[in-house]
């Protein structure tokens, strides 16, 4: 049996460069081609055994590998057709690594995923720095295929493999006072080097936050892979949130911070642009970002070629799960 042991350390430069062949038009019309053909088989192929396109270079430390084929099943996406491993990879939002969707993936091999760790502080019964082999040891991994809508309006349904936030969320077990959970990104300019541009308006690290109920809902999950492999540095590794049904921009990328706090956290687009970012960032048709309309959205990679737009759903198509979670609250007014 053939064991891969090499760790993601120890690829060389000149092992990663293919890696930008995912970046280049021909491809992702290739990408585009093998989807609308794909389109008319029969849809009964489970997303994790990756019909095309395996990764050039296998991330993340053999546990991780190995644990992540562990994952199950499960029957959240399954009407919908993710995008190729190409796209997902390729055309990213991961402003530590520049601001061009094509940046992260060329950029983000300088990012060190392996140790790591999480620190979890504030009001909690467990505070502590946990390593992600310990954070791992006690969920249970599973395949979510979630739409993620970006608030630039472009979408694309991704198949994660991840755990429940709320399982974290419990072991850390949270005072009653704790009504808000903050994240926060690595900050380390030498891994992130754009963290010290000179054009970013930026207040680094990159945080988030969410309501506890919106924490420990069911749909919030923290993801470590993408097809069944590990998530490739680029969307996060190794560990990100994902919150289906609110912008893209609240799912953020390799974390290691969380807090437990009383206040509504400082996060970082609504601290950036209050006017344009809201802290709820609920996907919604009938609220518009101040430049340009959020009534529809184009579905990638198809979207990448023709103008073709579908209408954008409240809260991403997630309502029936998540919209009980706002009974009463003005969506308008706390965009
Ligand atoms: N740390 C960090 N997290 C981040 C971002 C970022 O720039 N930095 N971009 C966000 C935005 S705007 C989007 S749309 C998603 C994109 O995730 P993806 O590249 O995996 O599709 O990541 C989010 N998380
Ligand atoms: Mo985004």
């Amino acid at each position: 049996m053939l064991i891969r042991t090499r760790k993601r350390s120890d690829v060389l430069p000149s092992e990663i460069t293919p890696q930008g062949a995912y970046l280049n038009r021909r491809q992702f019309m290739a990408e585009a081609g093998a989807l609308a053909l794909a389109a008319l088989a029969p849809s009964s192929a489970f997303a994790l055994q990756r019909p095309r396109t395996p990764p050039e270079v296998s991330a993340g430390p053999i546990w991780l590998q190995q644990q992540i084929l562990k994952a199950h099943d499960s029957q959240y996406g399954k009407t919908d057709k993710p995008a190729p491993w190409g796209a997902i990879t390729g055309y990213n939002n991961f402003y530590e690594f520049g601001y061009d969707k094509t940046d992260p993936a060329a950029n983000a091999h300088t990012l060190k995923t392996d140790p790591w760790s999480v620190t979890i502080g504030g009001l909690c019964e467990k505070p502590g720095t946990r390593t992600l082999e310990d954070i791992l040891a006690g969920v249970e991994l599973e395949e979510r295929i979630y739409r993620l809508r970006c608030v630039e309006a472009w979408s694309m349904v991704i198949p994660w493999i991840g755990f429940p936030l709320a399982d974290l969320i419990r072991q850390a077990r949270p005072l009653s006072s704790a009504r808000y959970v903050s994240f926060r990104t690595l900050e380390d300019s030498t891994q992130m080097p754009g963290q010290k541009s000179r054009f970013s308006t930026i207040e680094w690290p990159y945080r988030e936050g969410l309501r506890m109920d919106e924490a420990t809902h069911p749909l919030t999950i923290l993801a470590v892979g993408l097809y069944g492999e590990v998530l490739p540095n680029q969307n996060g590794a190794p560990l990100r949130l994902v919150v289906p049904w609110k912008y893209g921009f609240k799912s953020i990328k390799s974390i290691v911070g969380i807090d437990f706090i009383e206040e509504m956290p400082m996060t970082t687009w609504n601290q950036t642009d209050p006017r344009e970012y809201g802290f709820y960032a609920n996907v919604n048709p009938a609220v518009d970002h101040p430049r340009w309309s959020q009534a529809s959205e184009r579905r990638l990679p198809a979207g990448l070629f023709s103008d073709s737009r579908i209408p954008t759903l409240p809260f991403n198509g997630y309502g029936e799960e998540v919209a009980s979670l706002y009974t009463g609250m003005d969506l308008t007014r706390l965009y």
